[in-house]
């Protein structure tokens, strides 16, 4: 006996692929909608059924188990294409911090407070709009945000000679439009040179070609913006970048930090990066740190700048102001 399940319930986006789920020898296996359908010209996208063979050779509560994780993920993921349109989204600011402790600027962070699914984390979030492609808007709209908040602060003695830092996605970086678009941010909102930071993890370096890249960094570096190295030593931590791009400032990843205080292979790895940013002259920003002794060790091997929870958690700006 074949089991009917409307099609919303078994397609999903995985990838930037369709799939279905069909039978297969280990069970339930998700298959490319196109590969299935590709000679049928009733696929189900045009009747909106999708007829799945579940005899009982099949545990169809296993089936409907994972129908049912593929259905929430869907529902989640449509409505984060909503969340812009319904302002569900909102930036939260983290304090970097100076070697005396001085505030020197802010990272924005995203977060989502759903109206249906209330705060979704955002590991939980941002890979999902990686996957659908919907970072392209929510990364285009905490940039604006960004800079008017910069724009804000330039008029605030407090915060005028702050930074403010920017995740930017691979994705999102490598999209046709996004450098031209930043530069025109940066004039509409009068962004000061050195103000605006975007943060760029490694995988950027990875998925580009080099001439291209290089021609966006100098645009992007010519508008007075500047780039900083994400999570730098998770990923592809090649030289080569360093030496061809102008990279701004490195940002020690938390797993190295965590453990630093005793542990000789961390602290040997976070001396090796600080003496490398200061070789380059580009900035470091130690992150995740979280206690007096990490901050004390930090600063006996030379590291200017700091961000964790020791000196504040991403909170409303006007904590800060
Ligand atoms: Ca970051």
């Amino acid at each position: 006996m074949a089991t009917i399940i409307p099609a919303a319930f078994v397609s999903d986006v995985i990838d930037g692929a369709i799939v279905i789920l069909k039978e297969s020898r280990s069970g339930i296996e998700a298959a490319p909608l196109e590969r299935e359908f590709a000679d049928d010209a009733t696929a189900p996208a045009s009747h909106g059924i999708v007829s799945a063979a579940l005899t009982g050779l099949c545990d169809q509560r296993a089936v409907l188990e994972q129908i049912a994780g593929l259905q929430a993920v869907h529902s989640l993921q449509d409505a984060l294409s909503n969340a812009l349109a319904r302002r569900e989204l909102s930036l939260q600011y983290q304090p970097i911090v100076d070697r005396s402790q001085k505030v020197i600027g802010m990272e924005a962070l995203m977060r989502w407070n759903s109206t249906e699914y209330g705060q979704i984390p955002p590991a939980q979030f941002i890979p999902m709009a990686e996957r659908s492609g919907a970072i392209i808007c929510l990364g285009a709209w905490a940039l604006e945000e960004s800079c008017k908040q910069l724009e804000k602060w330039a008029g605030n003695a407090k915060s005028a000679a702050w930074t403010l830092s920017v995740n930017v996605s691979a994705h999102q970086f490598n999209h046709w439009s996004f450098v031209g678009e930043l530069v025109r941010l940066v004039e509409q909102y009068g962004i000061a040179p050195g103000r605006l930071i975007l943060e760029v993890t490694e995988s950027v370096f990875l998925n580009t070609e080099g001439n291209r890249l290089q021609g966006s960094f100098q645009r992007i570096c010519d508008a007075g913006v500047g780039i900083a190295v994400d999570d730098f030593g998770t990923g592809f931590s090649s030289m080569g970048y360093l030496r061809n791009l102008s990279v701004s400032r490195i940002k020690i990843d938390k797993i190295f930090i965590d453990e630093v205080v005793k542990s000789k292979k961390d602290q040997g790895i976070v001396e090796a990066i600080i003496m490398l940013a200061r070789a380059l002259e580009v900035g470091v920003v130690a992150e995740g740190v979280e206690t007096a002794e990490q901050l004390t060790y930090l600063k006996s091997v030379g590291c200017s700048a700091f961000q964790g929870f020791y000196f504040g958690r991403p909170s409303d700006i006007a904590q800060f102001l």
